[in-house]
């Protein structure tokens, strides 16, 4: 109680020093690198919000992007470019500020590839490991291309870049919770500058949990996963995804590009197979679970699984509750849907108006139960369901054809 009121109390001060000291508009005049008018002298200024007027064109950078304040900042474009070669990012937010960004597009300048790799990232938000309450990033109408690291990174993990490379969950990170919403995103082009890379990646170690939402974007040939959150120690991942497609991704590894990926990046090295990538690949480890909903999705042509959503499901009262309704998946390479449960959780997945080439599979194997519904679907190939240890396993079929096998695992079909 006591605690509480002086929260609101400092809340409170914070709107006063706000109101009081907010800095106007900051206008961006030019395309130019730096100087006045610039977009780059925008982010210096302290303006909590910024415009760039239609009369700029494309704006080309030397120098990454950096913006260092710890207050929210929005940028707000016309349908421009914002360019460069860089090593680090276009765009770097080092302070887990809060920003918002819409009308505007982060271009590196592609063709990397597992034989000419390199490049930074687009957006990159740093957050620090003293960060309390929701990172916020909202993009809207916005094109990320051609980076050969991630298109858009949100790290709250003390490993940095190395940071769920395979590591299961390692690192350090803030107390903070990361909240991620895309609308008219496209991801295209980006991460074949090394292995790993995706199109849009979240970390978060610490306390807090990931939020996803986006509607009506598009992940399309990216090196690494299309998506991929992965989420560490205390905490859940929270998914709406709406009206959104996945293509091609997942390919940096491939050897369908190259005769040998291992011998020319050991790092594709995954039990001596090449370590291709997803359309859409959740991690979550420590306590927590995985719920939302995955509504009027296309996934097509990854050169992994589809959706790929693992859970540790550590911890007491845990759920992995996901609602999968209109889902159209071809010619991935390995499972279509696959989600995963190696703890105590309970597993509740409801799918409807699915129709998918390729496998689905869940699958629960510790102290859980799972429950699977099937409602108007379409399986091209096994619907392979395993309940494994203490838990009821349960199966509902309804208006639902499974062209190869029923693979079920102490699995009641009711
Ligand atoms: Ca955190
Ligand atoms: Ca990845
Ligand atoms: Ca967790
Ligand atoms: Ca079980």
């Amino acid at each position: 109680m006591k605690q509480k009121a002086l929260r609101l109390a400092m809340f409170g001060s914070l709107l006063i020093s706000a109101g009081a000291m907010a800095a106007p508009a900051a206008m961006v005049t030019n395309a130019a690198d730096s100087g006045v008018g610039s977009l780059r002298a925008a982010l210096a200024s302290g303006a909590s919000k910024i415009v760039i007027t239609p009369a700029v064109g494309d704006i080309i950078l030397n120098s990454s992007l950096v913006y260092d304040a710890e207050t929210a900042v929005s940028i707000k474009g016309s349908g421009q470019r914002v360019m460069g070669v860089m090593d680090d990012s276009l765009l770097m937010v080092s302070t887990g500020a809060d920003l918002t960004i819409s009308d505007l597009s982060f271009a590196g300048p592609g063709g990397y590839s597992i034989e000419n790799p390199g490049g930074g990232k687009g957006l990159y938000i740093a957050v620090p490991e003293e960060r309390v309450g929701m990172v916020s990033l909202k993009l809207t109408n916005v094109t990320v291309t051609g980076t050969g690291n991630h298109g858009v990174h949100v790290s709250d993990c003390s490993l940095g870049d190395a940071c769920g490379g395979g590591s299961g969950g390692a690192g350090e990170g803030s107390a903070a919770s990361i909240y991620v919403q895309l609308n008219n995103v496209v991801i295209d082009g980006v991460g074949f500058g090394k292995q790993d890379a995706d199109g849009l990646r979240v970390d978060d170690r610490g306390a807090g949990d990931i939020v996803l939402n986006a509607t009506d974007s598009h992940f399309l040939n990216v090196g690494g996963d299309g998506i991929e959150l992965d989420e560490g120690n205390e905490g859940s991942v929270i998914v709406h995804v709406r009206n959104s497609d996945f293509i091609g991704n997942g390919a940096y590894c491939s050897d369908e590009l190259v005769e040998d990926p291992i011998a020319i990046d050991p790092s594709c090295n995954d039990d001596g197979d090449p370590d291709v990538d997803d359309a859409f690949d959740i991690d979550e480890a420590g306590p927590g679970g995985i719920s939302g909903v995955i509504n009027n999705i296309s996934i097509v042509d990854n050169y992994d699984e589809g959706l790929d959503f693992d859970t540790e499901g550590e911890g007491e009262g845990n759920l992995v509750d996901l609602d999968l309704m209109d889902i159209y998946a071809a010619g991935n390479a390995d499972e279509a849907i696959k989600v995963s449960e190696e703890g105590n959780a309970d597993v509740l997945v409801r799918m409807r108006d699915i129709w998918v080439e390729g496998d689905v599979e869940v699958e629960e194997e510790g102290m859980g139960g799972l429950q699977v519904s099937l409602n108007d679907a379409f399986i091209g190939d096994d619907l392979k369901l395993s309940e494994k240890h203490a838990g009821a396993g349960q199966v509902k079929l309804r208006d639902t054809v499974v062209v190869d096998e029923k693979d079920f695992n102490d699995i009641d079909e009711i």
